[in-house]
């Protein structure tokens, strides 16, 4: 009973962090709160069609946190830790082109990839890692200072390392190892309180201010931990009514009557956190920075790729619309019509179109009357989900967003920074990030693909016939 699973480690670690993040910004508490309040209610109201996306178990737990770090060796030791809690990466953002003012990162996400994994518990953390080496950013003299800086730090200790390769060996540690891994994990996200550099932080702050909270500092810490909700414009009106502020726009698909698709975001603005700095004239003493903020989240369906270019095509047209002054200017109302002249109205109709991934389960009592009149060898997928046999269930979407990403860094700017656009950039891809995590970053299209052609394979057993698309 003393052995610790990666999964149960997971739970421990997101409950640790999320402990943590809540003593460090007491905002957080209340958003955690009011999430919950917005869930009872959703499920309340709406009972087991609620829980269609996650049940309120999974839901109530599920947080997402965002970390930043320095180099290609801070994000290979990163991915060492969070395989030790069955946290593998996935998805390649390149937030650099994604916004027009200065974000010098590229990024992937830990996350559980095993169906019943993530159902036990989906902890995830958005990873960034600064592009020190990108010239439009940093000039040669400040290149070489990161890279100085960076090198010379220790994020994660030699212990914190060697215990986190012993669970990946054996998928999860004794006691008391288990015990002293999460709390080695948990606090290598902590806020420092060592004095801050003041003039090297102003100094990387006025190329980015991204690039300061990465660089400028000789730890890292959790930039967001984020709940999830299952009613995003309820959970936005209520803090408001707290008297909490909002950032101006839910980031990602409209609020409208069809199916929830992808992920929807909300953020309040960066909270002045107490810091110490170590002053130009010597002193040390205490300032503030804003770079921590609270975020929230809704999640629908996975879409496919053809889903993912018509979501892609309705952004574009919204943003034309919202240009050519439509809507009064209102995102939400423009997204909205686009999303009703474009989208299916149903899961059923995305299923059919292919637009959404799903699996599939047999309706036994239907199966019953219409069985007959499939004889085989052969059935589609269509004529079985056309006539109810088959009916899809909804595969969440686990991952995130690049646009979204790029608006909840930007929201939290004061300043745009700069960069010289002359300048070619360095390429960095899913592969680049592969080589520098040391494993395969994996495509979140094929971890849902499979998924659904592992509900379709089973079916197919069931039914003892082949079923083609
Ligand atoms: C990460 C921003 C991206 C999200 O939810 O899209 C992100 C960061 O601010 O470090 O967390
Ligand atoms: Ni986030």
């Amino acid at each position: 009973m003393t052995f610790q699973s990666a999964t149960r480690l997971r739970a421990r670690f997101a409950r640790g962090l999320s402990q943590m993040y809540g003593e460090e910004v007491p905002a957080y508490t209340t958003l955690v709160d009011v999430s919950a309040a917005v869930n009872e209610d959703v499920v309340g109201r709406r009972g087991a069609a609620g829980e269609r996306l996650g049940s309120i178990e999974r839901v109530t737990a599920e947080r997402h946190g965002a970390i930043r770090v320095g180099s290609a060796q801070e994000m290979a030791q990163v991915a060492r830790v969070f395989a030790a809690f069955g946290m593998h990466p996935v998805g390649f953002y390149d937030l650099r082109d994604a916004s027009t003012s200065s974000v010098p990162v590229v990024s992937t996400a830990f996350r559980p990839t095993d169906p019943d994994e993530l159902a036990a518990n989906p902890f995830r953390v958005f990873t960034s890692m600064l592009t020190a080496d990108d010239p439009r950013f940093f000039d040669a003299e400040l290149r070489q200072q990161l890279q100085d800086f960076i090198g010379a730090r220790t994020l994660f200790s030699p212990e914190l390392l060697a215990l986190s390769d012993q669970a990946i060996e054996h998928g999860g540690l004794q006691e008391p190892d288990a015990d002293r891994l999460v709390q080695l994990a948990t606090q290598a996200f902590e806020l420092s309180d060592d004095p801050v550099d003041h003039a090297w932080y102003r100094r990387l702050e006025d190329v980015s201010a991204v690039a300061a909270d990465i660089g400028g500092v000789a730890s890292t810490h959790i930039n967001h931990l984020t709940p999830r909700v299952l009613d995003i414009d309820d959970l936005y009106a209520r803090m408001q009514a707290r008297g909490i502020v909002m950032i101006d726009e839910i980031q990602g698909p409209p609020r409208w009557d069809g199916p929830d698709v992808l992920l929807r975001q909300t953020s309040f603005r960066a909270l002045a956190e107490a810091r110490t700095f170590r002053f130009e004239d010597g002193t040390v003493g205490p300032s503030d920075l804003r770079v921590r903020f609270g975020e929230v989240e809704q999640r629908g369906i996975a879409l496919t790729p053809a889903g993912r270019e018509l979501y892609d095509f309705m952004v574009s047209v919204t943003d034309r619309r919202l240009a050519a002054g439509e809507g009064g200017g209102v995102r939400a109302e423009v997204a909205r019509t686009v999303w009703e002249e474009n989208l299916p109205r149903t899961e059923k109709e995305l299923a059919l179109q292919a637009l959404a991934y799903f699996t599939f389960t047999l309706d036994e009592q239907v199966w019953a009357e219409v069985g007959s009149s499939f004889p085989g060898p052969r059935v589609s997928l269509t004529e079985l989900v056309e006539a109810g046999a088959a009916v899809p269930e909804p595969i969440v979407y686990e991952d995130f967003l690049p646009r979204s990403a790029a608006g909840i860094f930007q929201s939290n700017l004061t300043d745009e920074g700069s960069r010289d656009d002359a300048q070619r950039g360095i390429e960095y891809d899913l592969a680049a990030m592969s080589r520098i995590v040391g494993r395969t970053v994996a495509d979140p299209h094929d971890l849902y693909q499979r998924q659904q052609d592992d509900s379709i394979a089973a079916l197919s057993a069931r039914l003892g016939l082949t079923i083609t698309s």
